[in-house]
């Protein structure tokens, strides 16, 4: 991944969006199911008003299993059907279609009052870089990058993947932008590797995925680094800090020294970060659904 977000191009990819959106029924938004406010474009509300909305959270096998269902009922509470998947190995992807239809339930009644029975449901797929939108499209579509005939007029050169008979899928992949404005987005984001690193010294970013993981998950944590207790965090210590005496501890267990004696907490960090990402850890949700 590396799309750099500026003005222009933002203004671009909207209007595209905008333009598609025209000649689809459906929006399906995939989120990543590990960072489910951190991985939504935030004007995605403006940009899909009056379009019913799946949302497919996606990564489902690297999240927390009990926060998926948090999560997927808080999008429900919310007014959307939510589908849960992990589209590398294709688990959910099969429910995908029947949801789609059943998300437009009310409009295929009114088609077929019209007449216009056997009307193919037309979906597009929007989401921010690295989630998962083309594995997605093509686990659904059963085929890599799936060609289907250009229809005029409608697609202006873009390309309609049949799934299966009752649903045609657009082939183009919304790619949105994620929300800068805040500095832990882009941090959560860098977490799961969906930037890149260069936002943060490597250190510094290992310091804030240790205290998070030290908040959410202790006990995984103290399994997976060997450690019998964790610090203590002190009065009004910040992340930073505590993540880095935490980052100490784990170089400890790991044997991790630079030359002066002192413990390797950049390799330690470094480490963290790719044993997070590998999935090493366990499954672990970043995000917590906030309480009505
Ligand atoms: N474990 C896991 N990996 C996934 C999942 N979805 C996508 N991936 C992987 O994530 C990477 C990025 O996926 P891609 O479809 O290119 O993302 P896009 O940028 O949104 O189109 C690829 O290596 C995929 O194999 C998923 O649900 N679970
Ligand atoms: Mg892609």
């Amino acid at each position: 991944m590396n799309i750099q977000w500026y003005p222009g191009h933002m203004t671009k990819t909207r209007r595209q969006i905008e333009a598609d959106l025209k000649n689809v029924d459906l929006v399906a938004e995939i989120v990543d199911a590990r960072i489910p406010v951190s991985s939504r474009n935030p004007d995605i509300d403006t940009l899909c008003v009056g379009k019913p909305r799946l949302i497919v959270l996606n990564r489902a096998d690297q999240a927390d299993p009990a926060m998926n269902r948090l999560w997927a009922d808080k999008f429900r509470s919310l007014g959307y059907a939510v589908l849960e998947t992990d589209a590398k190995s294709g688990r959910g992807i099969q429910q995908f279609s029947s949801m789609v239809r059943q998300a437009l339930g009310e409009q295929i009644a009114r088609w077929r009052e019209k007449g216009q029975v056997g009307r193919p449901v037309r979906a597009m797929v929007v989401g921010v870089p690295n989630v998962g939108k083309s594995t997605f499209i093509n686990k659904v579509a059963r085929k890599k990058s799936a060609k289907a005939g250009d229809r005029p007029g409608v697609t202006r050169g873009k390309q309609w993947v049949n799934v299966d008979g009752g649903l045609d899928l657009l082939d183009t992949p919304g790619i949105l932008w994620p929300k800068f404005e805040d500095d832990r987005i882009g941090m959560y984001l860098a977490f799961t590797g969906a930037v890149k690193d260069e936002i943060m010294d490597v250190e510094t970013l290992g310091c804030h995925l240790m205290s998070l993981l030290a908040l959410r998950y202790p006990q995984a944590l103290m399994e997976s680094y060997k450690l019998s207790q964790l610090p203590g965090r002190e009065g009004e210590e910040n992340d930073i800090s505590y993540g880095y005496r935490l980052l100490e501890a784990c170089a400890q267990k790991r044997g991790m020294r630079i030359s002066g004696g002192e413990w390797d907490t950049q390799r330690m960090a470094r480490t963290l970060l790719d044993e997070y990402r590998g999935g090493k850890l366990g499954r672990f949700t970043l995000e917590v659904p906030q309480k009505q």
